[in-house]
């Protein structure tokens, strides 16, 4: 069947993550992040976060816990930290890219391991090697025609700013921030021309622990003010370093439902989606706080440290185009839930008309018709969906063949609400699914949580040849992107 052709200028492609995918986690000057005092962990169990207290005690800290007085974060020899081997990409990235290339990518996202550049965070002037590692990765790509998307910060803050400074609390790393990018847009100008500032931004108020409410809640306002204004003043940079720059926002998008049609679940999934979602979105796309942030700010005793160079700033550095991951939607209600499924950071009432992936993430197309529709209606910017896909269990079979069909039926009916949405009119530009070659989980650490179209053959203790294989849905995205959507079969 033929199915919707995309416009020959469309981005196809991939993503990953530094800290997911690199490893080499202490080599060639590199700081330590918070993920590299992270464990492993699993879907029911939590990963940890490792320390020692001021008596010399080991500390395992969940996250969104603080660091006790006295204490340090630690490397525990006894613990195994998955994300300090990732898959090994720092040493593998010629052959990786090669891959891609085979499937016609015509876009990878990545992103710059900020302590890679910066290994405290704090210094004047970056790190030589790790600037030359990125410069490398560029050019290797570029030799393969594939356009680079570059995300500047990417869940990993320098561990010395989170221990020293208490992270983005401080306005002071509004600085440093700005630095490192303005290092990024300098170096690779002419390499790199898309980019993001920070991924997910808006997890800080979505995902946030229940404990201690006002203070957190204060807390994560704050850092997140901090963070809009540290990317506002990256946009304006990256746009006088080269006016050919296309800076994106990059919103975790989650679809919210009301669970029932009680007007106050109607009222309450509003309220979600400003939270949520569009909070987050608004600064960024159009420059200024929205009227509702003042109740959310309230409801919560928020007090924000905002200057008026912060909000001049904020107008002068909104985005180019509108950025998000989507996985799944959720249910919101004020009802009392039973029907409990957890997945993605959170957890939420089940949704009896859709099935659930092994870790409990909602299967859920036409809630990406939906979320696109929304946003272009209300930014009236390009969009890229920068974060699709399915994590799952994959069998190597005696003959090495891997046949991943729930990645392929996941894809092709997100590919298709894609196209739905811009049949109706919906500027979608790219398209790269995540961890287009098998990740380190972000949530749970797990690798057997598979999401790629290349094996890596690696466990979640670290064993394995860390070799790669193609699985079947390696073979149909090639057929996809040569097809440009028309063959999804
Ligand atoms: C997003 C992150 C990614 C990625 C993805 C999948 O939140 O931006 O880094 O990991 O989710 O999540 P997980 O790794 O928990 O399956």
């Amino acid at each position: 069947m033929s199915e919707y052709r995309f416009p020959d200028s469309f981005l196809w492609g991939g993503a990953t993550a530094a800290n997911q995918v690199e490893g080499a986690w202490n080599e060639d000057g590199r700081g330590p992040a918070k993920t590299d005092v992270t464990t492993g962990g699993t879907r029911y169990e939590k990963r940890k976060i490792t320390a020692i207290d001021k008596d010399g005690n080991k500390l395992f800290l969940v996250r969104g816990e603080k660091l006790p007085e006295g204490a340090h974060y630690a490397v525990l020899e006894d613990q195994y930290y998955p994300n300090h081997l990732g898959v090994d990409e720092y040493h593998r990235y010629e052959e990786d890219i090669a891959l891609y290339a085979e499937m016609g990518f015509k876009v990878y996202r990545m992103s710059i391991s900020w302590s890679r550049l910066f290994p405290r965070g704090d210094e004047e002037t970056p790190n030589p090697l790790g600037v030359e590692h990125y410069r490398k990765v560029f050019q290797c790509l570029k030799e393969h025609d594939i356009e680079p998307l570059v995300t500047i910060w990417h869940f990993d803050t320098p561990l010395y700013l989170e221990e020293h400074y208490g992270g983005w609390t401080n306005r002071k790393l509004v600085d440093f921030y700005v630095r490192f990018a303005k290092t990024c847009f300098e170096e690779y100008k002419g390499l790199v021309r898309y980019w993001l500032t920070f991924n997910e931004i808006n997890n800080t108020i979505m995902f946030m622990g229940v404990a201690n409410e006002d203070l957190d809640y204060q807390e994560a306002y704050q850092s997140l003010h901090y963070q809009f204004v540290a990317s506002a003043r990256a946009v304006q940079i990256g746009h006088a370093v080269d006016p050919e720059n296309k800076i994106g926002c990059m919103i975790c998008g989650i679809t919210n439902y009301p669970m029932t049609c009680d007007p106050k679940d109607i009222l309450a999934n509003r309220h979600t989606w400003e939270k949520n979602i569009f909070y987050c979105g608004d600064v960024q796309c159009k420059g200024e706080y929205p009227t509702y942030a003042k109740r959310l700010w309230q409801e919560r005793n928020v007090k924000l440290d905002i200057t008026a160079e912060d909000l001049e700033d904020l107008k002068k550095g909104t985005v180019d185009m509108y950025t998000f991951s989507y996985y799944m939607s959720t249910l919101v209600t004020t009802h009392e839930v039973t029907d409990l499924v957890s997945g993605n950071f959170s957890s939420g009432a089940r949704n009896e008309y859709l099935n659930y992936s092994d870790w409990g993430w909602a299967y859920d197309p036409d809630g990406l018709t939906y979320y696109l529709e929304v946003m272009y209606d209300r930014y009236h910017l390009p969009l890229m969906i920068v974060e699709n896909g399915v994590g799952g269990y994959d069998t190597v079979e005696a003959d090495g063949s891997i046949h991943d069909q729930y990645h392929i039926d996941y894809y092709r009916e997100h590919i298709r609400a894609m196209a739905k949405a811009m049949q109706d009119g919906v500027d979608l530009i790219g398209y790269t699914t995540w961890g287009c070659i098998d990740v380190v989980s972000a949530g749970t650490g797990e690798i057997r949580k598979r999401y790629g179209f290349i094996y890596v053959d690696v466990d979640d203790q670290g064993n394995g040849t860390l070799d790669r294989s193609r699985k079947d849905s390696f073979y149909w995205y090639k057929k996809v992107i040569a097809s440009n959507g028309t063959d999804l079969a």
